[in-house]
């Protein structure tokens, strides 16, 4: 996935603001925050959507949650919202799994 765009992210082709890097994934601050904290958690492997990446490597997806969790937690958050799109009509427009991890103002609820 060479032109991938978080696969350019993760390679430190592309530029971001990292707030955790471990041997299998990255997290960075959304390019266009959405609430006070937004990050972005990403596996440094490439899976097109969360249900790939539980479906190949169930360890990993809870790596990735577990990670969103540290995320939050760095940023004095213990209520937010992790959010992952699957599919272009419920809003995915980077093909690379990622949840975003939203948090610090109220978010209300879904529906
Ligand atoms: P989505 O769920 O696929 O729509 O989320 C992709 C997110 O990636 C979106 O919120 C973008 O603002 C964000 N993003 C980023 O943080 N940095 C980038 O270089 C690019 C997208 I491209």
């Amino acid at each position: 996935m060479t032109d991938c765009l978080f696969c350019r992210i993760v390679r430190g082709e592309l530029p971001a603001t990292v707030v955790l890097d471990t041997e299998h994934l990255l997290a960075f601050r959304d390019i266009h925050p959405q609430a006070p904290t937004h990050v972005v958690v990403v596996p440094k492997t490439h899976y097109d959507n969360a249900v790939e990446l539980a479906t190949a490597d169930p360890a990993l997806a809870g790596e990735l949650v577990a990670a969103a969790g540290q995320v939050a937690k760095a940023d004095g958050l213990d209520s937010f919202r992790l959010v992952t799109n699957t599919g272009a009509e419920a809003g995915q427009s980077v093909f690379h799994v990622h949840l975003h991890v939203l948090g610090g103002r109220a978010l209300g609820h879904l529906g």
